[in-house]
């Protein structure tokens, strides 16, 4: 170690003690699954069903499975489409609300083997998964827990048996599920009573049938809601929650909100958060809709609130009643791509590695010569989050040739990866300052765009 390299280790240990000094070895970390979902970036979410043949978003499920008669089903498109628009995975809803199941189940007769698809020999979850491996994309489904056409549901420990029966079939007939999505929608059975959820045991369920799947809701396990469903990840957003907050799918109450938008800096449990949004204003199809699918620009800007700040985007896209992703939908998924390829290609920092050095206050900073003045307009920070999460102030400075520097972006927490927009400077050095960390940062990554 160089005296220098001491006197910035020093420094960095000082200023961490200020904040939450965290020992690495009690920091949580992320599990391989919980890494790899991270690194996926984008998945593509589908919300298909017999609401895409009522134009609801909410089936009251006494909807006939004779009405599911999607004519041109080809899953295929919709992993393309997925693929072209530089997704790593797709989500299924198997079962939304209503009840209906799009595997031909043998828990219920609620199902496609009701209905004219295929002959009532139809199965869209089988169609959907190998579609998704025939793209090289990961999967994942969706069983709403909420089931308004089971009569079962309010019967609590019967419904709970029936449910778990449903997921036991999902994830022992399709091979590798990597994402398992649940919400907390919950109501009340023909009975009149509330179901309650047997979230505990469901979890163990997952976790003995397909250990590597990453599981979503509001309470994780293992990756969180982000809180809202506008596509907007907390500006300052930890990877880690206190688990006791939010403990089950579907909890209000006090802090929940916020711990879903931001996490916990001392939080004691890795739970990244997921991004979830519609391209258009429902989940499910509607024609009225079809004028009101977002615009490219908007598709970039939900990249930036949810990966560019160290979330995941779930973007759903729906099918409509012929079993297609819309046109206008997939020219605006492989859009977005185009775009993000565009603004990603000429990193200006890349092989120029940091070197942090104290910069007084307890911060530390590390410089890099860019070799000549030019426009910077995108930060691309990274954490090396397989050790955790660490950063939480850190300010990036410009400035040409000579003169002062100036700040680009300031932000708190990085993750992940953490983008800042700003209006082009034209800059030739560039110095990221750590303000606050809870710990030493390593292998910190700064890009320039
Ligand atoms: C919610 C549901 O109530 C909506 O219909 C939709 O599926 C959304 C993604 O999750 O809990």
């Amino acid at each position: 170690m160089t005296r220098r390299e001491f006197l910035a280790t020093t420094a960095l240990a000082a200023a961490s003690r200020r904040a939450w000094l965290r020992a690495t070895a009690t920091r949580p970390t992320p599990s391989p699954s919980q890494l790899a979902w991270q690194q996926d970036e984008l998945a593509l979410f589908l919300h298909f069903g017999v609401n895409t043949f009522t134009d609801r978003e909410w089936g009251n499920g006494r909807e006939d499975p004779a009405i599911f008669a999607p004519s041109r089903l080809d899953a295929r498109q919709w992993a393309r489409a997925a693929k072209a628009g530089g997704f790593r995975a797709m989500i299924l809803t198997a079962k939304h609300h209503d009840g209906f199941c799009l595997w031909p189940t043998k828990t219920t007769t609620h199902s496609v083997a009701s209905s004219p698809f295929r002959e009532g020999r139809g199965d869209v979850v089988g169609e959907f998964v190998n579609a998704c491996r025939a793209e090289g994309l990961k999967t994942g489904l969706y069983l709403s827990p909420w089931d308004r056409h089971e009569p079962r549901y309010g019967d609590s420990p019967r419904y709970n048996d029936f449910y778990c029966d449903q997921l036991t079939e999902l994830l022992t007939q399709y091979g590798p599920i990597n994402e398992v999505w649940f919400d907390g929608a919950n109501g009340e059975g023909p009975n009149g009573k509330k179901q309650e959820y047997d979230w505990a045991r469901t979890w163990a369920l997952v976790r003995k049938l397909q250990p590597e799947a990453v599981m979503f809701s509001d309470a994780g396990p293992d990756v969180r809601w982000i809180g809202n469903e506008r596509g907007v990840a907390g500006e300052t957003n930890w990877s880690t929650v206190d688990p006791s907050v939010v403990s089950f799918p579907g909890q209000s109450g006090p802090g929940v909100s916020s711990m879903l938008q931001h996490g916990d800096p001392a939080g004691t449990a890795w739970r990244p958060g997921e991004t979830d949004v519609s391209i258009r204003p429902g989940w499910f199809h509607h024609p009225a809709e079809d004028a009101r699918v977002k615009s490219v620009d908007d598709l970039v800007t939900l990249y930036f609130t949810s990966v560019g700040r160290n979330s995941k985007l779930l973007l759903n896209v729906p099918p409509t009643r012929e079993g297609l992703l819309p046109d206008t939908d997939v020219v605006r998924l492989a859009g977005m791509h185009e775009r993000l390829t565009q603004l990603f290609t000429r990193d200006r920092a890349a092989g120029r590695s940091l070197r942090w050095q104290p910069a007084g206050n307890g911060a530390f900073a590390a410089q890099i010569d860019l070799g000549q003045l030019g426009p910077v307009t995108i930060a691309d920070l990274r954490e090396d989050i397989a050790r955790g999460q660490i950063v939480a102030r850190y300010t990036v400075e410009g400035r040409g040739d000579s003169g002062d520097w100036r700040p680009l972006s300031q932000g708190t927490t990085i993750g992940y990866r953490k983008l800042d927009r700003f209006q082009p400077v034209a800059v030739r050095y560039v110095r990221l300052r750590i303000e606050d960390a809870q710990a030493q940062p390593q292998n910190l990554r700064l890009r320039l765009y």
